[in-house]
């Protein structure tokens, strides 16, 4: 998969856009959270050191994955932020439970996409095992999160008719 060709955190400073004065809504799952609080931590401190505000950045949590679709959807409703980024991570089992959640996951984030003036970045890891999440969260393939964060303040300056 591309994540094997690029770090997720590594980004250039001078072509990310500023957050100065945007708002970013957070939400993120509990389960597997070792993963997920290295997800959020990693998003959070790159939206900081590109210039939103630790105040402009609203934090919540959903019990698994497949409540982000409502935690998100919330905050998109919300009409108080400039991108949600949703943070989960769903590791394979031995039953067919990992498809549908990353499907149903996969589905209501996009549709929110389509639906709102809110861009809602994805930030859930699907992985085989444990170790290749660890890679994603803060080891050997970077942060997710800081991809997320990176891809949001994106979004947010080249949409801001909102
Ligand atoms: C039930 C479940 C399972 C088996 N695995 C995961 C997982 O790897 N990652 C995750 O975020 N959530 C998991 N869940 C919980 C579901 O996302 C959801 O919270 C429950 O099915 C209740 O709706």
């Amino acid at each position: 998969m591309a994540t094997e060709l690029k770090n997720l955190s590594s980004y250039d400073p001078n072509k990310t856009p500023d957050g100065k004065g945007r708002k970013v809504g957070i939400v993120y799952a509990e389960w597997n959270e070792e993963i997920t609080h290295a997800l959020r931590d990693g998003a959070i401190k790159t939206l900081c050191d590109n210039g939103v505000a630790s105040d402009d950045i609203t934090v919540t949590s959903v019990p698994g994955s497949f409540e982000l679709i409502f935690g998100a959807s919330q905050m998109v409703k919300s009409g108080k932020y400039d991108a949600v980024i949703a943070i989960g991570c769903v590791i394979r089992g031995d039953t067919p439970h990992f498809d549908y959640i990353c499907e149903g996951v996969t589905a209501g984030l996009s549709k929110l996409n389509v639906e709102y003036d809110v861009p809602v970045i994805f930030g859930l890891i699907t992985t085989n095992n444990l170790l290749q999440a660890q890679e994603r969260s803060g080891g050997r393939l970077g942060n997710k999160g800081d991809e997320c964060a990176v891809t949001a303040l994106h979004m947010m300056a080249q949409f801001k008719h909102q």
